[in-house]
């Protein structure tokens, strides 16, 4: 059996830990270069295989770039605080703080055995207090400059985790963590102002080296629309109302306007005797959730008001209804209504009774393209953009409208009903208001001995000794927030944090910070797309502008790992009893086995069904290469020929190794790590081939093993440290640089042979130097003109004479 385990993994992590040979030092020779993985939260179920797949591939990928002259750094962390800790002790009494510092520390056992070149001296643990003491700074930096403030809105409250949750942890309509359907509840929260950045957020992503799909996602998110806001006058009243419209080259179809059922002006507009239907209707669509009211093939729902409004561009008379199609967390909360050219108003209007009329040129209605205005007056022939534009600069002649951008991003709802979570540094003051904590009072730490069941109120507000303290403007009594930050503003700036770990002055020094940042790769889920991925980048902008760092971005080029799924080709789950602990694995065939097959068995921004059979097949691999390796020490060890000459059997091995060289150095840049184990193999069978010949070029052979190892090194970092010992090479096979090609050695020569049949030339062929006998007859018995000559003719025998001829003996 193999020489490699886990005996091989611990020998060589104690010698890299003893020399320190990762330890990042700015000043090393090569340019930095920030790798990051997205860090993991310290569950008691441990590491599984989806945290292998993000880590032992990108370390590859990190020793790769070492290899080609990088100086990397490459960081872990724990983002510790959360939910699950807190449940998880709700239901066994465990504290929090306990169960994570335990988890952390059996997590970090099994990093640590992945033998990754973790910067482990800049680990951050984000609930310790010299982490979250600058989660509170950033969140005071945010405060003092507007960006965070406090407000009443109908929030997003999850029954279940009995908290709210911002609009990026609802998913259609249901808790992203547990599923629970989401609820609206009116209360008063901190948030944060992502909103003044959606512009920035939306143009720069077009700059960024990330997945399409994820950049695409972050821009439905922020969801910037143009189009105009009018004015509509409400008859015989003072009132008036402004509508969103995107195309507001229909307003000439206008035949009636509605309002969201919560628009206040509702209250206003309702005559006497539509009062009782409108308070209905309003009590009703309550009970719908935003995601119910906008779906499309729900049947759309109205009340009239007995109210009318003035169409500014006509000053034609339309009636004002309520309808739950309408958000009032979007626009303006109120709309003009086309029934000619948009759906839902097509549909509404069919229902109701209500006039249709076609002012855009086309189609059967309703025709929701645009095309020439027709009915509309002085703009009658206009179309599209052009169309819109000059409508709205009519209203806007008449102070009746303007052109008007809308985002679909709202503010970030960071107050959580949480203990497990860093406090929001506030104080509340009778006299004084909002007090923000003063820096030198930081960090609010969060007390251990508190009540945390789960009622919807704050556990901290349950805790005396927490939330009595003084007003640090007056003096006088005053009370703490009770609320914690949600967990993602913890990790919105952690990777500004790493360089600079243990720095007790500041959160971070500037000009390390700006020599080391942004990130230069980035890899993690893709469901963080519209979460952590956008907060990070909100929060590094804001940063920017407040003169603490210089750059805008924080991650330049982002990728993203395909997930493992279970044998059964399904969602890895405890439930379904499919998943994959890597321990067992690792204590059979070695980490380095493991880690692999995670990269031959999957193309890695995809993933695919975890196969026992497939880790096997790479165990063996790494036996044979050990068996390889170990004979080739052995022929170098004899030494008894001195073959100096390159003939067609030392032309294969260059092209081969060249070839791999060569392949693996464009593919690793690419994350293509199936492709490079692939050339890997290649490599080693020319190798085993190579072995067999009877008269060996001991210098080829070796160059060959030292160019061997070091393509293999990144791959398999502990077994190939071994190895490079056992070939007798100085430590550390990752002190030493990637091998390069030499493009001569992939030409391969060709030289023209003579065919014969029954000894009579017959044809000519060319084939490249380096073939085997075998490959030349074949060569030879493709030729065209040989196999018309051959056709009626059995072959006895076929004689090869190397780089000359071959002799095909037929009857
Ligand atoms: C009149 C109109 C005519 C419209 C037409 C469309 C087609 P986006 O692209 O998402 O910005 N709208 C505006 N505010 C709304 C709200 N609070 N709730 C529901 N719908 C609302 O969509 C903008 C369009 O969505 C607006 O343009 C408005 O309908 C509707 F032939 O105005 B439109
Ligand atoms: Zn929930």
């Amino acid at each position: 059996m193999t020489n490699y385990g886990t005996n091989i993994d611990a020998k060589w992590q104690k010698k890299w830990e003893e020399t320190g040979i990762y330890k990042f030092d700015e000043n090393n020779p090569g340019k930095n270069l920030y790798v990051l993985e997205m860090f993991s939260y310290p569950s008691a179920s441990k590491l599984h295989a989806g945290h292998w797949f993000n880590y032992g591939p990108v370390d590859t990928w990190a020793r790769f770039k070492r290899m080609n002259g990088y100086n990397v750094f490459q960081p872990m962390g724990f983002d510790a605080f959360g939910l699950p800790a807190e449940n998880f002790a709700i239901k066994t009494g465990i504290h929090p703080k306990d169960s994570t510092e335990k988890n952390i520390e059996s997590m970090e056992k099994q990093l640590r055995a992945m033998g990754a070149m973790f910067n482990w001296e800049n680990e951050i643990i984000t609930c310790n207090p010299d982490y979250y003491k600058w989660t509170q700074w950033v969140f005071l930096q945010l405060y003092k400059k507007g960006l965070a403030y406090r407000k009443n809105a109908p929030v997003n409250w999850c029954p279940s985790c009995n908290t709210v949750l911002a609009n990026e942890q609802v998913l259609d309509g249901c808790c992203e963590r547990c599923s629970s359907e989401v609820i609206k509840k009116d209360l008063t929260q901190w948030f944060l102002k992502i909103t003044d950045y959606a512009d920035e957020l939306l143009e720069k992503l077009d700059e960024l080296d990330w997945p399409e799909q994820t950049k695409a996602m972050q821009k439905h998110w922020i969801g910037r629309s143009t189009g105009t806001d009018a004015i509509f006058k409400v008859v015989d009243s003072d009132l008036e109302f402004e509508v969103f419209t995107t195309r507001v080259d229909t307003l000439f179809g206008v035949t009636y306007a509605v309002l969201a059922p919560e628009n206040p002006l509702v209250d206003k507009l309702t005559t006497d005797e539509y009062k009782s239907q409108v308070e209905e209707y309003k009590n009703q669509a309550k009970k719908q959730s935003e995601i119910e009211r906008q779906s499309i093939t729900r049947e759309k729902t109205g009340v009239f008001t007995g109210s009318y409004a003035i169409n500014p561009i006509n000053g034609r008379k339309v009636p004002i209804w309520v309808g739950d199609y309408v958000l009032s967390t979007y626009g303006t909360g109120a709309v003009m209504a086309v029934p000619a050219h948009d759906e839902r108003d097509f549909a509404f209007a069919t229902k109701y009774n209500l006039p249709i009329e076609r002012v855009i040129e086309g189609g059967e209605l309703p025709f929701t393209e645009y095309g020439k205005m027709v009915n509309s007056g002085e703009f009658n022939g206009l179309e599209g953009e052009e169309a819109r534009k000059a409508v709205t600069k009519k209203l806007e002649s008449m102070k009746l409208g303007s052109e008007k951008v809308n985002y679909r991003l709202r503010d970030w709802l960071v107050s959580r009903q949480r203990y497990w979570g860093a406090p929001i540094p506030i104080i509340h003051c009778e006299k004084c208001g909002t007090v923000p904590v003063p820096e030198k009072d930081l960090p609010v730490e969060l007390p251990y001995d508190v009540e945390f069941t789960p009622d919807g109120k704050s556990p901290l507000s349950k805790s005396p000794e927490f939330v009595n303290t003084t007003c640090p403007v007056c003096g006088a009594p005053a009370k703490r927030e009770a609320d914690t930050l949600d967990t993602f503003v913890c990790s919105s700036w952690y990777f500004l944090r790493y360089p600079d770990n243990n720095n007790s002055e500041k959160a971070f020094d500037t000009d390390k910070i700006n020599r080391m940042l942004p990130v230069d790769k980035y890899v993690g889920g893709p469901e963080h797309a519209c979460m952590h991925l956008l907060y990070a980048r909100f929060i590094t902008k804001a940063l920017r502008d407040m003169g603490y760092i210089n750059f805008g971005e924080p991650f330049t080029s982002l990728t993203h790992q395909g997930l493992i799924l279970g044998p059964d080709g399904l969602k890895m789950s405890k439930s379904k009893g499919n998943t994959i602990s890597p321990d067992d694995y690792i204590s059979e065939f070695g980490a380095d086995v493991f880690r692999m097959y995670l990269m031959f068995g999957f193309d890695y921004t995809e993933g695919g069904a975890w196969s026992d059979e497939g880790i096997k097949s790479m165990g063996r691999f790494i036996d044979r290469v050990d068996r390889i390796i170990n004979s080739c020490v052995e022929e170098l060890n004899k030494d008894t020929n001195d073959k100096t000459s390159i003939d067609a059997a030392e032309k294969e091995l260059n092209y081969v190794r060249h070839n791999s060289i060569k392949s693996i150095l464009e593919d690793a840049e690419k994350m293509q790590f199936n492709t490079c184990i692939a050339r890997l193999m290649e490599f080693t069978n020319a190798l085993s081939k190579y072995l067999n010949e009877e008269n060996k070029n001991t210098s080829i052979l070796k160059e060959s093993i030292v160019d061997f190892v070091k393509l293999l090194a990144p791959f398999a970092p502990h077994f190939a440290e071994e190895q490079w010992e056992i070939i007798g090479m100085p430590y550390s096979v990752f002190n030493e640089k990637f091998p390069v090609f030499n493009p001569k050695a992939l030409i391969k020569e060709e030289i023209e042979i003579a065919i014969q049949i029954n000894g009579k030339i017959k044809s000519r062929i060319e084939i490249p130097t380096n073939l085997t006998e075998k490959e030349i007859k074949n060569a030879a018995l493709e030729d065209f003109h040989i196999q018309e000559l051959l056709k009626d003719k059995t072959i006895i025998k076929i004689i090869v004479i190397k780089g000359r001829l071959v002799n095909i003996v037929a009857k």
